[in-house]
Parts: structure tokens; sequence; C-alpha cells
């Protein structure tokens, strides 16, 4: 039961109900108020960190104010509610995002310019919360970004991890990971210690009879942790509404210390059962496209899973409605895999504690659930051994064994003649030890599963679930193609670009509907408009050189052309097919008289990323990249024609000032690897053009913007199998420019030739499976035919223009309308209830 403030009382309440600062001084009262008694400090002991503390704190306030209307008014509208399942939310800096979204940076800079502080540097004092691993934890971001927005009642449910995503620190040229501990001042979020779940391991499982002869299980004697809620608000560009996210933090369930234990004098049982509890959410897995099958992990998802589910059902039985109607109150999307065990839990639920019949169960369970499909790569899918799951939840193993018999029946019913398909559907792999394949259980848990792009989405149904195309008919799977925040990508990443667009358009719609960028095209001879674009691109340049030269001590100059490729590190991805092509065109270099040299578009490759902590051929290539910038950076005779930069920790706020500095960014993968990519968009978005492969979202991107906009290259996807089958029977030759790539790193160019050695190798004599050696001469004949275009300033300033005018599709707005029509079936909370 909620206690209220009685009726009579309100009225006293009201008067004196927290109200949102609009103008400087207000902004500037409670900046100093918060320094003054929430930070204890005075005048004469405020720094940085101090001042940031301030703003964080009176921005924290207005976002409350709204967050619990939006909450209120969600909860009288009863309107069906979207929750996003995601292990990871990649958000970034906070307050930036805040200040932008409620309008009122201005006021802000000006009321931090009176206090004698720079809105550049507070903004700087900011650590990432850097939940996530890649693409697909900032792709969660930018969903929440836009479900409140767009006015859509969402919640996002994660975990409240200890440790993000390590930081990567390059010593010698090697990563050395860092551990990210985040939370020492996090003014963003919101303990809950009075909403608590107690979650189960372990344990056993009792079945009976009930008197009406039915059979019940009970899962009991297991060991219990309790998940304590943190929330976060989402505020939305432009609108009141303010979502939830909210992130489960473990800790044991008997309080601090279980004091049995700790008074009969077994002090050290007690601190170690503690903090068994408190692992579980202690650190974010680094791995971003490989399964390890850990325990850990495996209680990660379960413990995030019933939790997040506990607290969905709670909020819908308080509503007094039936349980068929739980899916017209609930949407839940499974990003990825991950949160997959929520589909045995949500059975275990209504059977074991709601008495619900399994055929209502279950077609409750796939009417509520969609599953998100973010990779084809074999080695990322997800398979729990059967004796883990077995030990850690054998309630959950025995319903996914009936989900299993009632689905295989189903298929033989269906396809009688079809006998090997039973083997090859069936979620349980036939291996020693035997595996849940989770993405089958997803698939068959959920009414609807997508792909992030048109090519992943067609080619999940040719290949990992071909069969369950057959079995359940095409229209179970859709393609919902990713997006990007403008707002934070756009407006708050450059926003003198987002300025200019303003200016040009007549204002600030565009950020709500980025369709509107089309009308840019008009403009796109419009001498001064051009001047202006030109101007800031290569002020968002200079910004970089600088960074470059501050914290690498690399100079570059801001005129030569800056190609980046920034991502996770992975072979699949090829950025060594990058470094390869840099060194070739480091020894064409070295081959040229300096007359020759002199008339090559200068040009700075930048690269960033992190490889998984164990993944020691990613690391090989970071090593290599930062050997070949050692040798060339200090070539005297190169000087500014080539430079190489490895930027040190890539995370979303790096992301922010690198992404606008770029003319042109790689996005090189194997063709039919690379789901979608997401940083493609945010490149374009900002003015820069793509080199990439017929791949992913590139693909769409080239519709959208036209072929002559883009750069591609290499073999198509439909040709991949064919090319492997030719480098497994030796039938192909090395491209002599390649070799002699090979030749140089052998031949100790770059430091010691043993330590590339296994890259090397992995191409002339391991099948060359990421297809580099197929794809070196198209790679390089086009990044000649780049150079060539650069040099004429104007073409290359046109198709720029014409690129950013044509990306209106790629708003994660429009990804968040397509799953709430297609997927969802949620509508947006309309205008007059959603405090507009
Ligand atoms: O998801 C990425 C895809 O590689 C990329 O193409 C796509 O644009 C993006 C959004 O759909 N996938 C990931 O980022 N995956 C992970 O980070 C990951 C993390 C933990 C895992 C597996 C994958 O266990």
């Amino acid at each position: 039961v909620e206690a209220s403030v009685p009726e009579a009382q309100r009225e006293a309440w009201r008067k004196f109900s927290a109200k949102e600062f609009t103008t400087k001084d207000q902004f500037e009262s409670e900046v100093v108020k918060h320094i003054e008694t929430t930070l204890a400090r005075s005048l004469f002991n405020c720094d940085e960190a101090a001042a940031y503390a301030g703003t964080a704190l009176a921005f924290r306030d207005r976002l409350v104010i709204e967050w619990n209307r939006t909450q209120q008014r969600q909860t009288f509208a009863d309107q069906k509610r979207v929750y996003y399942l995601s292990l990871e939310f990649l958000m970034g800096r906070a307050l930036d995002n805040a200040m932008l979204n409620v309008q009122q940076k201005d006021v802000a800079t000006a009321g931090l310019e009176d206090l004698g502080f720079r809105m550049e540097d507070i903004i700087s004092q900011e650590r990432d919360a850097a939940l996530g691993n890649g693409g697909l934890g900032r792709l969660a971001a930018c969903f929440l970004d836009s479900l409140a927005t767009l006015n859509y009642p969402a919640w996002g449910y994660a975990l409240r991890y200890r440790y993000g995503i390590f930081r990567q620190e390059i010593v010698d040229g090697y990563q050395v990971e860092v551990p990210d501990y985040w939370l020492d001042f996090n003014p963003w979020e919101f303990p809950r210690h009075d909403v608590t779940v107690d979650i189960q391991f372990y344990g056993e499982v009792r079945k009976y009879m009930d008197d009406a002869g039915k059979q019940i299980s009970v899962w009991e004697n297991g060991e219990v942790v309790t998940a304590v809620a943190y929330d976060a608000p989402i505020p939305g560009y432009g609108t009141k509404t303010t979502n939830n996210l909210r992130l489960w933090s473990s800790k044991a369930s008997h309080g601090e210390f279980d004091f049995t234990k700790f008074n009969s004098g077994e002090y050290e049982a007690s601190v170690a059962d503690q903090q068994r509890a408190e692992t579980i959410s202690a650190v974010l897995y680094p791995n971003d496209s490989l399964d390890r099958g850990k325990e850990l992990r495996l209680k990660q998802q379960y413990f995030w899973c019933a939790a997040s589910l506990y607290d969905i059902v709670r909020r819908f039985k308080k509503s007094g409605k039936a349980w068929k109607d739980f899916s017209n109150q609930v949407a839940i999307q499974l990003n990825d895999t991950h949160p997959t065990l929520a589909i045995p839990e949500l059975m275990r639920i209504l059977i074991d504690q709601e008495g619900l019949e399994w055929d209502e169960a279950w077609s409750i369970t796939q009417a509520t659930f969609g599953y998100t499909n973010h990779t084809v790569l074999p080695e990322a899918l997800e398979k729990w051994s059967v004796p883990l799951v077995q030990q850690l939840l054998p309630r959950h193993l025995q319903i996914i064994y009936d989900i299993n018999l009632q689905f295989l029946q189903y298929v033989q019913r269906n396809f009688p003649k079809e006998r090997e398909m039973l083997g090859r559907v069936s979620i349980i792999e036939e291996s020693e030890p035997k595996r849940v394949r989770m993405a089958y259980l997803a698939v068959i848990g959920s009414h609807k599963v997508n792909g992030v792009a048109e090519l992943h989405s067609d080619l999940i149904k040719t290949t990992i679930f071909r069969d369950f195309v057959k079995i359940y008919g095409p229209d179970k799977f859709t393609n919902v193609t990713n997006g990007i925040t403008p707002r934070r990508w756009l407006h708050q990443a450059n926003p003198r670009l987002s300025e200019l667009i303003a200016a040009k358009l007549g204002g600030y719609d565009f950020l709500k509907d980025l369709n509107l960028l089309s009308k840019l095209e008009a403009f796109v001879d419009d001498k001064e408009f051009r001047k202006e674009f030109q101007e800031i691109k290569y002020a968002n340049k200079v910004r970089l050189a600088k960074y470059t030269k501050d914290v690498h001590g690399i100079s570059v100059n801001p005129n030569s052309l800056f190609d980046i490729q920034v991502k996770r590190m992975h072979e699949y991805k090829r950025q060594q097919l990058n470094i390869f092509g840099v060194i070739h065109r480091y020894l064409e270099l070295k081959s040229m008289t300096p007359d020759q040299r002199k008339k090559v578009q200068p040009r700075v490759f930048f690269f960033g990323g992190k490889a998984a902590p164990g993944y020691w051929m990613a690391k090989m290539v970071i090593h290599l990249i930062n050997q070949v910038g050692k040798v060339v950076n200090n070539d005297k005779e190169i000087g500014d024609v080539l430079k190489v930069v490895f930027l040190e920790d890539y995370n979303v706020s790096k992301a922010e000032m690198i992404v606008p500095a770029s003319d042109i960014s790689e996005h090189i993968s194997t063709a039919g690897t690379e789901a979608s990519g997401t940083s493609n968009m945010k490149f374009v978005l900002n003015g820069g053009l793509l080199i990439g492969t017929c791949d992913g979202a590139n693909i769409e991107i080239t519709r959208e913007v036209g072929e002559d906009n883009i750069f591609l290259f290499g073999n198509l996807s439909e040709d991949v199998d064919d090319l492997r089958h030719q480098h497994f029977y030796g039938d192909y030759v090395l491209d002599p420019m390649l070799a002699a790539v090979f030749a140089s790193i052998r031949s100790g160019t770059f430091g010691d030739a043993g330590q590339f050695s296994a890259l090397v190798d992995s191409i002339v004599d391991h099948g060359d499976y990421y297809l580099v050696s197929d794809d070196f001469k198209s790679y390089v004949d086009t990044q000649k035919l780049i150079d060539e275009t650069y040099k004429d300033q104007e073409v290359w300033l046109t198709k720029t223009i014409t690129a950013v005018s044509r990306m209106g599709f790629f708003s994660s707005d429009r990804c968040i309308d397509e799953y709430a029509e297609m997927i969802w079936n949620v509508e947006p909370l309309p205008p007059q209830q959603n405090g507009a």
C-alpha cells in the first residue's frame, strides 16, 4: 500500500511543490545552494569538479520533477508499456544531454560564466556511464532517447555494474586494461532501497499433486540474493516525458552480514557470502562477439531477468486486470539473446505461482516477447551447458525441456517427412555436454524476430533461422534497420552544424523529424552556406588535431584528409585491412621522389577501439597499428603526407569529438558479417563520407545518399562462401601489393616480425577467413579514388552536403516508431496526456 498525503493537506503540499528553474539567476541559485549544502563546499573551495556536481544536481532536480509527473501520467493513462531488456546501455555522459533535451543549456552556460566557469570544462568533468561494449549497448541508449522524445511509456531494465567496460591504456603499443570504477560520484541515479526482489539460485524442484489432482512444481532450498533497484531519469528532447531506466544491483539477502554467522564468530564466512552476492552485478563482461559460457554471466542474466519480470508483473497485477490482458499491457523486447531466460521465467511465474495452464501461459508469453538478433557469427551465439543450467536453475531447465517438447511435436506433426529437421531445430544441441541454444529459445518464445539492417534480416532467414522460417512462415521475421539519435549525434556532438542547419531550415524541428533534413539539399549551391559548412568541418578537425597533440603528442595537419576507423577491434571488422593499406601507402611514398611525394594528398589515419581482453589477434592488430605509427610518424621523408594515430580508450564521449572531424570513415567488414553498424550513420550525418563494403546498413546508406556519395568496394556477401572454398583448396594467388606489405612486415620494418606472424599467417596459410587478400586491391584502388576526389574540394563538399540532407531515414525515432507499430503494438501518450 502506498502512503499518500490526505486530501485536506494537499493544498499546503502543492503550494511548496518543487518547481523548475527557467532563468539564469534561478539556475545560479540552485547551483550555489547545491555546492554549499549538498556538497558542503564554499566559495573558497569550489573547483571544476564541484561546479560540475552543482550543475548536475541542479539539472537532476529538474529531471526528477518531470520524471515523477511522467510516471503518474503514464500510470493514469494505463496504456500498454514497453520494457526494453538489455544487459548493456552505453549511455555516455548525461549532463550535456539533459541540458539540451530540456533546452536550458544556454541559461546554464551563462549562469556558469557568472560563477567563473566555462561550460566545456564543466561538461568534461563527467565520467562516461560505460555500461556496454559497443553498437548493441549504444543502440539501447539511442532507443531510450527516442522512446522518451516520442512520448512512449517505456522502461529500460539492466544491471548496475560497479565496473563498466574497462579503460584502455596503450603501453609500449600494447593494450592494457584498467578497471572503470565509475560510481564514485553519480548524481544521475536514485537508489530505491524499498524496491527489492529476492532472487533464487540452485536448489531443487519438488513435485506434488494438489487436491484437484494437478501437478505442482515447487523450486526450493536455493540460495537467495537480493536485487536492489537504482533508477535513472531519461529525458526526452523538447517534451516533458521523462522515462525510467532501472538498474539492478545485487546484495546479500540478509543485509550486510549474516548476523547468525557473524555473531557465532564466523566473520569470514559472513563477509564472503556478502561478497559472493555482490559479485553478480560487479562487472560488465567485455566480450562483444564471443560466447564464453561462464557461470557468473548466466547468474547475471537470470538475476536481471527475474528481478525485471517480478517488477513488471507486480506493476501489472496492481492494475487488477486479468492475465489474458497481460500482453495488451506489456511488451518486452529482448536485446539479443542475453535476456532469453525471461521466457522460461515468465512461464514459471504464470504456471507455478499464478496457477495458469500451460497453453494459456505459453500464448501470453509468446505474445509478450519480441527478439532482436544482432549477429550471425556462430561464435557469438549463446549456448549454455545443460548441466550448468540444471544446477543453477533446475526449474527453468524443466520448463525449457517442456517448451522444446511441445515445439518438436508441433514440427513433427507439420513436417512429418523431415525427420532430420528435428535435430537441427531442437533447443537442445546434442553435444557433449548438451547445450541450450538460446537463439532458438528466443525465436520460439517470441511473436516477432527482427534483424537490424535489411541485408542482415535477409541473412538470418537464409542461414541461422532458415528452418524456423519454414516452420513459422516468413511473417514472424522482420527487419528494423538501426538508427541513431540526432540529439546526441548531431545537436550535442556538433553544435555548430546543428545551428547552421537550424538557421537554414528555420528552427530545430529537424531534431524531432530528421526527414526535414531533405530541405537542406536546396542550399547545396548556396555559397555562404557551403562556406560555413566547410568551416565547421575544419574547426572540428582542428579540435581533434589539438586533442591528438595534447594527449598523444602527435602533430597532425588539419588540412590533411582525416580518415577514421573507430569501433571494437575484431577480425571481421578488418582493421588489419586498413593498416595493411597504410603500410602499402607508406611503401609507395618511400619509393617516390620528393617531387612526386609533394603531389600526394596528405592523410591522417586515425584508429580507435578496444579489444576483448582475451582476444589476442585483435590485440596484435592494435600493436601493429601503434608500431606502424611509430615508424611512419617519425619518418622525416614522409612528414605530413602520412600520419597514423591510435586514439586511446575510445568511448561515447570521445566519439562525440571524433565523429564530426572525419572526411572519410571506414566501415570495411567482410561482406555479410556486420549486422548493421551505427557509427557509419553518425559519420555521414556529420558531413563525412564513407569507404565501405556492401554490408549491413552501408547498403541502405547507399540507397539513401546515392551511389555517387559513398565509396563502396569489395566482394559481395553472396560470393563469400565460394571465396572461402577457394582459399581452402589453395586455389588463389596472393595479391602482389599485399605480398609486398607482408614482406616489409617480415623484414622487421615495424619491429620484431615474430610479433605479427600469427596475423600474417592467418591470411597466407590459414585460409584468410575474413577475405582480406580478396578485397585488398579493390580497397587500395578505392582509396586512390578518394584521394583524387578530395583534391577537388568543391566536388567533395557537394557530396557531403548532399549526403547529410539525405540521412533522415537513420534517426532512431524512425526505428522506434517501426518497433512500436510492427512489434509492440503500443501508442505514444497523446499530447493532452503527456504534459504538453
Ligand atoms: O550491434 C552490434 C553489431 O555488431 C552491429 O553491426 C550493430 O549495428 C549493433 C546494433 O545492432 N553488436 C554488438 O555490439 N554486440 C555486442 O556488443 C555484444 C555484447 C555482448 C555479447 C555479444 C555481443 O555477449
